[in-house]
């Protein structure tokens, strides 16, 4: 069975992204979308639309029975829940399925487990991922923190269990920190997640963030399609992302790709999945795994040359993975630039009319974005407004390509951050993809 209608649950440059995949597979596309979206791109390009709720993302991307409502009422027989927003949320694939409609996404269990932090390690252990020393569960009491932080060594992190993304996680250098980080670790889960489990890691000084794209289909067929280096981020917001990592070579990807590849393959997972790892002196350490289709997908998709999205989308439809494991060829390098609403330098969000657009062209350049001249931007959702995505036969290449690429595109008049990325890669560090996770925020600190 492959879908006749798909429901896209998202909007902006990601909604068009998965609405270009449909087309491509014959597939309709319904949009749905907010008040303050009834001009957007994805709205004006789908098949049918649906206005589903007021400008607040609870009210519209986020409201659950206003989406199953609009997906009935449509027809669709299947959801794709894009990047953000439900995509993880394991309640809605739940109730989408439970309405007999395909979640274009892993099963809701799959979903659940990896969005409790501490079951997700429980889980990559026993599927012979490589951990981070750590708490083997959560922490109870203060008396247990210190015995594990004993134990563990420090400097020790402190984490929720419903966290991710890096809320509520404390720092204890030594034994004097670890009271005051357990008591606000704890109560800023609470005040979060309303969750207080907590749990501990060995804290990693000056790790990379590197994670291996995967994919599983209901044959129990895996592949692994290599890793993208994502460490060039501010506050847990990743701004620049590469692939392959500068950091490893043919062999180390091999064995971490391979590793997760068989982890997935013993789970029965279904569909894409990001499995995120700290790299630190050699070492691959799990930290999380993303159950959805990341936004950085495309710079896999530029040295693999594979659609990851019609891939997700025939997977969901009861397909095998089009290709085998010997089958996928990494070739080139590819650089993908975060272009988003703000000023390059404070990051406040800039709304507003855009009344220039120019996209720079040339082989090897994409643009993945939902601009055009006179859309406004919302001030309502993230301020991700373009992706700029530069391939090329190698990484020097790829870095001379998207400076040009980055000097010829035009959006005004909002503050975007392109002068951010240019600045980037006028330095050294980027030239020898020497940075890492805390390499951004501490130039920025330094320059500003
Ligand atoms: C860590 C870490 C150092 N040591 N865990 C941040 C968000 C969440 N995904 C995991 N995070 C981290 N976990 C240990 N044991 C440092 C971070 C971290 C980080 C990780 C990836 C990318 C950017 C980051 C920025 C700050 C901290």
């Amino acid at each position: 069975m492959v879908f006749k209608k798909i429901l896209i649950a998202n909007r902006g440059d990601v909604a068009l992204r998965v609405l270009r995949a449909c087309k491509e597979l014959n597939i309709q596309t319904v949009a749905i979308h907010s008040t303050a979206d009834s001009e957007a791109m994805h709205v004006r390009l789908a098949d049918e639309t649906v206005c589903i709720g007021g400008p607040s993302s609870s009210e519209s991307y986020l409201n659950i029975p206003a989406i199953i409502t609009a997906a009935q009422l449509v027809g669709a027989d299947a959801i794709h829940p894009g990047v953000g927003f439900l995509s993880e949320n394991s309640d809605f694939a739940e109730i989408v399925e439970a309405h007999n409609i395909v979640f274009i996404g892993p099963k809701a269990d799959h979903i659940k487990c990896m969005g409790d932090k501490i079951q997700a390690k429980i889980t990559a252990k026993e599927l012979g991922i490589p951990l981070v020393p750590g708490s083997k569960s959560d922490i109870v009491d203060f008396k247990n923190a210190l015995i594990e932080a004993k134990e563990i060594g420090y400097p020790v992190l402190i984490k929720a269990a419903s966290g991710g993304g890096g809320r509520g996680m404390k720092v204890a250098m030594s034994e004097k920190d670890l009271e005051a980080a357990f008591t606000s670790a704890k109560s800023e889960a609470k005040a979060a997640f309303g969750d207080d489990r907590v749990y501990m890691e060995r804290y990693l000084q000056k790790p990379r963030h590197i994670e291996v794209q995967i994919i599983g289909d209901k044959f129990g067929n895996t592949v692994h399609l290599g890793e993208r280096e994502c460490s060039i981020q501010r506050r847990h917001q990743k701004v620049i992302e590469e692939a392959p990592s500068p950091a490893i070579d043919q062999t180390t990807r091999d064995k971490i790709g391979n590793i997760a590849s068989l982890a997935v393959a013993k789970m029965g997972y279904l569909g894409l999945g990001t499995i995120e790892f700290l790299y630190e002196d050699g070492q691959f350490f799990f930290i999380e795994m993303n159950t959805r289709l990341q936004v950085e997908h495309p710079i896999t998709e530029a040295i693999t040359g594979i659609d990851l999205v019609k891939e997700q989308i025939m997977i969901a439809a009861g397909q095998p993975i089009s290709f085998k494991q010997d089958d996928v060829k990494f070739n080139g390098h590819a650089i993908e630039c975060r272009i988003n609403a703000e000023d390059p330098k404070t990051f406040i969000p800039s709304p507003g009319k855009i009344t220039q657009f120019h996209s720079p062209c040339g082989l090897g350049i994409r643009i993945e974005s939902c601009v055009y001249s006179g859309y406004v931007v919302p001030p309502y959702y993230d301020s991700l407004i373009a992706k700029l995505i530069v391939h090329a036969s190698d990484r020097e290449q790829c870095i001379l390509r998207l400076k040009q690429a980055l000097k010829e595109i035009v959006i005004e008049p909002i503050s975007t951050t392109i002068d951010l990325h240019k600045d980037i890669l006028e330095t050294s560090v980027m030239k020898d993809g020497s940075y890492d996770i805390r390499w951004l925020e501490n130039k920025l600190l330094n320059n500003n």
